[in-house]
């Protein structure tokens, strides 16, 4: 039995874990989303249990599908689900805003995690918080485990009460971090319904303002429910302190850490649910001389606060962003910085002992096929051609030596930058695109590319997984997220039928490669050529599972003649071991080695040969 639907107890459990159960207490029957960090594991977790807890799940093609598949569950009466990063939820919106036009009957729960800091969000930092504000759905925000699983449950239960989806807004430290999470009981979740026909699926003027009137009228009866509800609470109620502080989400964590290094006892109201308590907050504000509202990011909880001051006549000074960072994650230092400021309370901020790592660019997997067609590319178009760059593994191809990502926007806008860089610049413009990618947003811009006669060569980094989140399947995969296996839909017979040119070839022949995008190149309009090879973290897996042996390669020391080549390739196997500035051996580190077999090709002296199999049996 999946540890997740253990009857009763504890369970140790990650936030996005916890989540999962969450949604399985309150009799979730369906859920869909595409993958994305911090929120990836929620559906790697429903993808592993769906089947024994007799739900079901999809990694849809994007999170805007992803959206309408869960709507289309819920319209028919079927608990259900979706949730992405905050990258995803900008996809997702065009179809996220109308939802609550629409309504739900049983229960519908939309996630969204931010990512403060950035960690896997190269891109922008972004604070969804006022987009779900705009959108008339309430959010909760948990701020660790146990809330992760309660909130769920009590968002689905809200969301059948008032009839419209209901969002949890996370953070990657509550997604990541593992706590214990009491559980609750198990509800067999319905996954069959109907859909009713009805006038409530049509909105068309005048309807939809008249539904919009009743949109702010369902959020002013939801903040009645935020005011009485125990997820927004005060702690050290009745401490005679004149300062307070007002939190949210991770920021609580890290408040109660302050609080107990400095010995305060000062009251903290803890806010958990927007709409947001006014009459709480007011009452709180009333009895204090000065607060410090502590969140990351944008000042969301601090502008609503200040409003709700001035409304209320309060003069309470309202401290946050004049002392809490508004960029990067928070730490418990930056909130024992402001505390310590603001109550002048002289104490001493020992700088934190951390041990000087040096700085290191992250890099692509031994055995990466995408290293093998960055090298083909480059040696194909030379070092003028511009290189668009996308979403993925890939995107590590900006660092040196490999320095073929030029830029990188948003998932398939690599190929719609670089077809407006063809129309006005007479340069040779090429651009990565991941298999995932492909599926996700990538084919719009090709359509776009081929019918406004771009001259672009596009090339498909088809790996067989969206491997950067963690392997999960994408509609070319051959398998669902419910382990069952499906119709491999191919990226060739797609791009040919957008009207462009198609070549596959296989990274790992690098001649082949080089040859036929050279060819390609050549050619006049929209190329498509397919680089398609496995990833090899999935490929050693696989092969380890399987007792598969893997050749291991070595450099003969005596044909080796030190030109640098197999260094500048960039895998990490190989290594050079320097006198000084002076090279004095080249070699591959077999533990990491994963026999690809590209090296050899590199290398123009034949020194680099097969020396033995490794069994992968563990
Ligand atoms: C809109 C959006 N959704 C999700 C993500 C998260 N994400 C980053 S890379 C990536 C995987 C892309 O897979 P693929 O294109 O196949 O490249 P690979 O990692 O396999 O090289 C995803 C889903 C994102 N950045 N933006």
């Amino acid at each position: 039995m999946h540890r997740l639907l253990q009857k009763g107890g504890k369970l140790l459990l990650m936030g996005n874990e916890a989540v999962v159960r969450g949604a399985l207490e309150a009799g979730v029957g369906f859920a869909a989303s595409y993958p994305g960090t911090p929120s990836s594991e929620i559906g790697d977790t429903f993808s592993e249990v769906a089947k024994e807890a007799g739900i079901y799940f999809e990694w849809s093609s994007n999170e805007k599908v992803a959206t309408e598949a869960a709507a289309g569950a819920a319209f028919s009466g079927v608990r259900s689900m979706t949730f992405f990063k905050h990258f995803g939820f900008n996809v997702a919106s065009d179809s996220v805003y109308p939802l609550p036009y629409y309504g739900v009957d049983k229960g519908m729960v939309l996630l969204v995690a931010d990512d403060p800091n950035g960690w896997s969000s190269g891109q922008s930092e972004e604070d969804t918080r006022k987009m779900i504000q705009t959108s008339h759905m309430p959010y909760l925000e948990p701020s660790n485990s146990q809330e992760c699983k309660d909130f769920v449950k009590l968002a689905f239960d809200l969301s059948a009460k008032f009839k419209i989806p209901i969002f949890l807004r996370t953070t990657t430290r509550v997604n990541h971090v593992r706590s214990i999470v009491k559980l609750g009981p198990l509800e067999k979740g319905e996954t069959k319904g109907i859909f009713k026909k009805g006038r409530q699926w049509n909105n068309l003027p005048p309807g939809v303002i008249d539904r919009h009137k009743e949109l702010h009228s369902i959020m002013d009866r939801l903040e009645e429910v935020s005011e009485n509800s125990q997820i927004n609470f005060i702690l050290n109620k009745n401490q005679k302190s004149k300062f307070g502080i007002i939190t949210s989400g991770a920021s609580f964590n890290y408040v109660l850490e302050t609080l107990e290094k400095l010995n305060l006892q000062i009251p903290v109201f803890k806010i958990s649910m927007w709409p947001c308590p006014k009459k709480k907050i007011a009452g709180f504000l009333r009895g204090l001389r000065h607060v410090l509202v502590v969140e990351e990011l944008e000042p969301v909880l601090e502008n609503e606060i200040k409003r709700i001051a001035q409304e209320s006549g309060l003069h309470t000074v309202i401290n946050g962003k004049n002392f809490i960072p508004s960029c990067g994650e928070l730490r418990v230092e930056d909130v024992l910085h402001a505390v310590n400021e603001i109550l002048k309370l002289g104490f001493e901020l020992k700088k934190p002992n951390i041990l000087p790592v040096p700085s290191r660019d992250p890099t692509l997997c031994p055995g990466c096929p995408h290293r093998a067609s960055f090298w083909a590319t480059k040696t194909a178009l030379g070092k003028d051609c511009v290189f668009g760059g996308d979403i993925g593994c890939y995107i590590l191809g900006i660092f040196e030596p490999i320095e073929m990502q030029n830029f990188i926007i948003s998932m398939g806008a690599g190929t719609g930058v670089s077809h407006g860089i063809s129309k006005v610049s007479d340069q040779n413009v090429a651009v990565f695109m991941g298999d995932s990618t492909f599926f996700h947003a990538g084919i719009p811009a090709i359509i776009n590319a081929v019918y406004n006669k771009s001259n672009l060569t596009v090339v498909v980094l088809d790996n067989r997984i969206t491997a950067m989140t963690g392997h999960q399947p994408h509609p070319g995969a051959g398998f669902t997220a419910m382990q069952e296996p499906s119709s491999e839909i191919s990226i060739v017979d797609i791009a040919k039928a957008c009207g462009a040119q198609v070549a596959m070839v296989n990274p790992f022949s690098l001649k082949q490669i080089t040859d036929k995008i050279k060819e390609m190149n050549s050619k006049k309009g929209v190329k498509v050529i397919v680089s398609r090879q496995a990833c090899r973290l999935m490929f050693m897996r696989n092969a380890r599972k399987q007792g598969i042996k893997v050749p291991v390669f070595q450099i003969n020391q005596d044909k080796c003649k030190k030109c640098d080549l197999c260094i500048q390739y960039s895998c990490p196997a190989i290594h050079l071991e320097l006198k000084g500035k002076k090279p004095v051996k080249y070699y591959i580190d077999e533990s990491f080695c994963w026999g690809c077999g590209v090296c050899p090709q590199v290398c123009p002296f034949q020194a680099i040969e097969a020396v033995t199999e490794k069994s992968e049996k563990k």
